[in-house]
């Protein structure tokens, strides 16, 4: 006696692809009926499947640094220490090194305002960033008048994105900040 089989495709169960890690490396994958697609990682967050998050709470990636403009103000030594703090202990007022992430910066920054940066003048008159460097003298440098000028101007603000120019105030002032944080995988090692 004969006995006829049909396989109806349909009713093949799907494999969930998905369940091998190494399908969709550094990418989202979605699992589809028959198949399967590799998808590019939501900004900010990074793989396996996405989940991982490549900055801390409340910071954006801008290009290879972890950044968040405060809307709140401090003055200089306050604002540090509180992007500090938001970048778990990693984190420090942003030090601008090329215009690029100048004008992606100014894309998140209120117009009418300007914001503590990380440079500051030490007491013989050079400038150095707040993780301690000595200002680079080939990265992005715009004063709007000399940083020197005048001496109880201590303390760098970045201006938005009308003249991409940097202007020295008194550190007490209180102004909003942008605070910058190392991406996950690229955070100093502590001791
Ligand atoms: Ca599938």
């Amino acid at each position: 006696m004969f006995r006829f089989c049909f396989i109806n495709i349909s009713t093949i169960p799907d494999v969930n692809e998905c369940t091998d890690p190494g399908v969709c490396p550094g990418q989202h994958c979605v699992n589809l009926e028959g198949s399967f697609r590799c998808q590019d990682c939501p900004i900010g967050y990074s793989s396996p499947g996405c989940k991982d998050r490549d900055c801390p709470p409340q910071f954006q990636k801008v290009g290879t640094k972890c950044i968040y403009i405060s809307s709140a103000k401090a003055n200089f030594q306050d604002a540090n220490a509180k992007c500090r703090d938001l970048g778990k202990g990693f984190g420090h007022l942003t030090i601008i090194e090329d215009k690029l992430l100048y004008k992606r910066l100014t894309n998140q920054m209120a117009l009418e305002l300007n914001y503590w940066i990380g440079i500051r003048s030490e007491a013989d008159g050079s400038l150095k960033y707040v993780d301690g460097r000595p200002m680079q003298t080939n990265a992005y440098n715009e004063w709007e008048t000399s940083p020197k000028a005048n001496p109880s101007m201590q303390c760098a603000m970045m201006s938005g994105p009308k003249d991409f120019v940097w202007i020295m105030r008194n550190c007490d002032e209180s102004l909003p900040f942008a605070c910058e944080a190392p991406m996950k995988n690229n955070q100093p090692l502590i001791g």
